[in-house]
């Protein structure tokens, strides 16, 4: 019997046991300071075995300096922040101290500054106001991206910087590239989203920041003192943090030795990320992150107000076209003649080629629209399917609806679908189609093999050569103003259906 391999959402990507191999790590319990665990090249590191460290309390193993304990035991970090204590000299060299809180410890990690990456967060300030400036001067966004990327490549010295934003499905794109000649380009390119699963994208949404120094690094074990077990040590915070296997041997495959992400987070939400590949191995000192860290921010609230101005443009343009409508359906003695009787407003407003009125089963349609038995069936899917919804759109109706084949006007011209609930009771709707629109997106190695399974474990694809698909069946998706647009003409129905009750009430009275 064969059992399957843990799929790639399941790793355990917090609670590694392990640390890269550029610093070392120890825990202490937060309230009585006693060393619960050390990593096990604590001892290679400083000259005091981890065996040493473990079960004291750290001020009786004479590791750090009195400055920095004193710092260390004086402030109880915030959840999720790191706080900076300063820098410790060992045996071999110096390292940067770091603790932050993780369950009932105390993290304090000890990262080793390569003596060639001197420099500070106050002497890269010029650099940083000139980089915010011309972020903030970007006209459009595939220049704020290709800005961000050269601006990412020349603090970090980096072979290749990328823009990754992701799609409604989490897979993503490359919208911006710097790079020299020693990595190929993947401007353009796509890649699945099993490349970056689930876990590791929520992680990535608490915590922006990432290095693998060296794709090749040994990882080093986390040591617990002897007595009662720990519970596994969530380094979800942790700088050192040990990552995927799979992760490393990708990395391997795309022949890139070090890698430094940082996450660009808008509205809550992991919106992609800058990604920085060197073909050797590098570091990225901390001060840099911090530097990278800050413009992912600043490029985030960019994004946003991009998005923002685009969709109040789009929501004034369609201004003039709604206002007219709603006249027009005031005026004529009923709604539906409102709509029908002016085809070239009525699809405008969203910018669809054909549209259907559904009510109490009679039917109109205009435009490029199925017949009336293929939109009975629609309604009749809808109603089942989706009936809890006022609004319910699909840019890919052959993969929404299972009746597609049979749908009169054919697949072309009915890829995409907007459609409005005016009343469950009477199965009133309007809808809203839209053609296909063939396209070409090119993979970064075919995704139908984005992973492998081989001696009972997961391997990610050998070959990021570019793969060319042809996407059909697919319309043109619906934008946010679109579908605020074909809420308020819901809400404009309902209104005038009720006052044309209400009159009729008056009336009958
Ligand atoms: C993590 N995958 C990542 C990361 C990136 C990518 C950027 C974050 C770590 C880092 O900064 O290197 C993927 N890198 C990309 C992509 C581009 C890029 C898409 O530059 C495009 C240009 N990966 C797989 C498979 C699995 C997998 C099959 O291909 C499944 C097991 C998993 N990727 C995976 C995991 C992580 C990851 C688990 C988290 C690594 C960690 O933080 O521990």
């Amino acid at each position: 019997m064969t059992t399957d391999p843990p799929a790639c959402d399941q790793e355990p990507i917090r609670v590694p046991g392990h640390i890269q191999p550029q610093g070392f790590l120890l825990t202490i319990d937060r309230k009585s300071t006693e060393v619960l665990r050390a990593s096990a090249n604590a001892g290679s590191c400083t000259g005091v075995d981890a065996g040493d460290l473990l079960g004291r309390p750290l001020d009786a193993t004479g590791l750090l300096p009195a400055v920095l304990l004193t710092d260390i035991l004086a402030h109880e970090p915030q959840p999720r922040l790191s706080r900076t204590h300063g820098i410790a000299a060992f045996t071999t060299g110096h390292y940067l101290v770091t603790s932050h809180v993780s369950g009932d410890e105390r993290v304090i990690e000890c990262e080793f500054i390569d003596p060639a990456f001197k420099g500070s967060l106050d002497l890269l300030y010029p650099d940083m106001r000139a980089a915010i400036e011309s972020l903030q001067q970007d006209p459009t966004p595939a220049a704020l991206f290709q800005n961000t990327a050269r601006i990412v490549r020349e603090l970090t010295g980096f072979d290749r910087a990328l823009v990754y934003a992701f799609d409604a499905q989490y897979n993503g794109v490359v919208v911006g590239e710097d790079r020299n000649d020693r990595l190929p380009s993947y401007f353009d390119l796509r890649f699945p989203a099993s490349d970056i699963p689930a876990q590791a994208r929520e992680l990535y949404r608490l915590n922006r920041l990432r290095l693998i120094a060296d794709a090749a690094y040994a990882p080093v074990p986390i040591l617990d003192r002897e007595g009662p077990g720990l519970p596994p040590l969530d380094l979800s915070y942790a700088v050192l943090r040990s990552v995927s296997p799979v992760h490393v041997e990708y990395m391997r495959n795309m022949g890139t030795a070090s890698s430094f992400s940082v996450s660009i987070v808008v509205e809550g939400r992991l919106w992609g990320l800058i990604s920085a590949h060197h073909a050797q191995p590098r570091s990225v000192p901390h001060h840099v992150r911090a530097a990278c860290d800050f413009l992912a921010q600043i490029m985030a609230m960019q994004i946003e107000a991009h998005t923002r101005s685009s969709h109040a443009a789009e929501r004034v343009e369609r201004q003039a076209v709604q206002a007219r409508l709603l006249a027009s359906m005031a005026r004529e003695e009923h709604f539906v003649q409102g709509l029908v009787r002016h085809p070239e407003d009525f699809l405008s407003l969203v910018d669809a080629h054909g549209a259907a009125v559904v009510l109490n089963d009679a039917c109109h349609t205009v435009g490029a629209a199925p017949d009336e038995a293929g939109v009975a069936a629609l309604v009749a899917w809808l109603a089942e399917a989706h009936g809890d919804r006022d609004i319910y759109s699909t840019d890919s109706l052959a993969e929404a609806y299972p009746g597609m084949a049979e749908l009169a006007g054919g697949e072309g011209a009915v890829a995409g679908l907007l459609a409005v609930q005016i009343s469950q009771v009477h199965r009133s709707y309007v809808l809203w189609f839209r053609p296909e629109v063939v396209r070409t997106v090119r993979w970064g190695g075919d995704p139908r093999q984005a992973k492998t399974v081989s001696a009972g474990r997961l391997h990610p694809r050998l070959s990021f050569e570019s793969w060319q698909e042809t996407v059909r069946h697919r319309s043109a998706p619906w934008t946010e103003p679109q579908l605020d647009t074909a809420a308020l003409l819901r809400n404009a129905i309902i209104g005038i259906v009720m006052r044309k009750a209400e009159e009729l009430a008056d009336l009958t009275d």
